[in-house]
């Protein structure tokens, strides 16, 4: 294994002693930094900055150039590229989110449904692993990621983002069976896609389950959390148990318990989660990785200085916990508010983790 630089994130998802809080910024990369904005103006539109790995590599250390205190790097890319890859017909609409030209809307879409040829279809994805790497020079940890298979069914069922998921529920109560799957394609597919992007350097890997908390609480389990930890047991089980794993399922605040038996090494947490009671509920079987509210970052340095503390006064003292936000960064954050919460992580976590 290569040597890490800064290694505080790596260590803290395995829970051992660091000097301070690592933290990350989830959508680090993105339309709040006015270097992206250029950037993304030169590739055209969104995929073709995700599908040539010098684009997708600059946008990537954009924010590691700006702000010295980040402790890990993220894969410029997108969940979607998965159901792309199965021939769903990705594309973005300017102002509109994401679109499918096919989604999964009738039986026989279903049942045409496949595992793609993950290593070709995908390899302009590895090929930015590589090349992020090598960028990186290891001077921070490298995550690699992937959508939940419920989070991708999501959007291959609705054709779109962000809705009120009746499509999907519809068939989910009405055809389990062709929901059941849909679920099983993504698990099988997301498994070869983590590992081969751990092949390519990837040195931890996230599932983002956005839409998990859309579930009943009695769905939850059968459909997100259990093809998530088939995921992660298959990836043990090919050889890459010693790459941590991190599962964030937004809005799954109250199955908090479950999830640490997933078998992942840490859990994103959203805002709406305690992290103080959460972090007792986990009983150091798991890192926790949260959980600011995003918008709190679109009001002031003194404001935000506050409210950085009151998550690292959550958590307490010790090892295992990593500051991030509780989702994404908004596109309208001003890039400087940002400085001021990475400052505070940094100089006010130190006195959490002496002996
Ligand atoms: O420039 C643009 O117009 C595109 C905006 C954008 C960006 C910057 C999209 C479209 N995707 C991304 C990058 C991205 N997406 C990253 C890498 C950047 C980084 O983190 O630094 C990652 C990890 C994602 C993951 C992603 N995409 C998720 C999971 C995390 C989350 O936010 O919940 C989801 C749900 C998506 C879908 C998606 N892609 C893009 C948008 C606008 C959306 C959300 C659509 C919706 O409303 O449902």
């Amino acid at each position: 294994m290569t040597s890490i630089i800064n290694d505080v994130f790596l260590k803290t998802l395995l829970r051992e002693r660091t000097p301070y809080t690592p933290v990350w910024i989830m959508r680090q990369a993105g339309r709040y930094l006015p270097e992206y904005r250029k950037t993304r103006k030169q590739a055209g539109s969104f995929l073709d900055l995700c599908k040539n790995k010098d684009f997708a590599t600059e946008v990537t250390m954009q924010p590691l150039e700006r702000y010295p205190n980040l402790d890990a790097a993220i894969l410029f890319s997108d969940i979607l590229t998965v159901p792309d890859a199965m021939g769903l017909g990705l594309y973005f609409e300017e102002g509109e989110g994401p679109k499918f030209k096919n989604p999964l809307q009738d039986e026989k879409a279903v049942q045409k449904l496949d595992i793609p040829d993950v290593e070709e279809k995908l390899s302009y994805v590895f090929n930015a692993v590589k090349s992020i790497k090598e960028a990186l020079k290891n001077r921070v940890p490298l995550i690699g990621f992937s959508g939940s298979p419920w989070t991708l069914a999501t959007y291959m069922v609705e054709g779109k983002g962000r809705t009120d998921f009746l499509k999907i529920k519809q068939m989910l109560y009405s055809r389990p069976d062709l929901i059941n799957h849909i679920l099983k394609i993504n698990t099988e597919t997301v498994t070869k896609y983590l590992a081969c992007q751990i092949d390519a350097g990837a040195d931890v890997v996230m599932i983002f389950d956005s839409w998990g908390g859309a579930l009943a609480h009695s769905e939850y389990e059968s459909h997100s959390l259990n093809y998530m930890k088939v995921i992660i047991s298959n990836l043990n089980l090919l050889g890459y148990q010693d790459v941590p794993k991190i599962i964030f399922t937004k809005g799954g605040g109250q199955w908090i318990e479950a999830q640490a038996n997933s078998g992942a090494d840490a859990l994103g947490v959203d805002w709406q989660t305690d992290l103080g009671p959460a972090r007792k509920l986990v009983n150091n079987k798991v890192a926790l990785q949260g959980n600011l509210d995003p918008a709190i970052l679109l009001s002031n340095p003194k404001s935000i200085e506050a409210a950085v503390k009151r998550v690292l006064d959550d958590y307490g003292y010790g090892e295992g916990h990593i500051f991030n936000l509780g989702h994404g960064i908004t596109q309208f954050t001003p890039p400087e508010n940002l400085q001021a919460l990475l400052e505070t992580v940094r100089n006010y976590s130190a006195k959490y983790h002496q002996e």
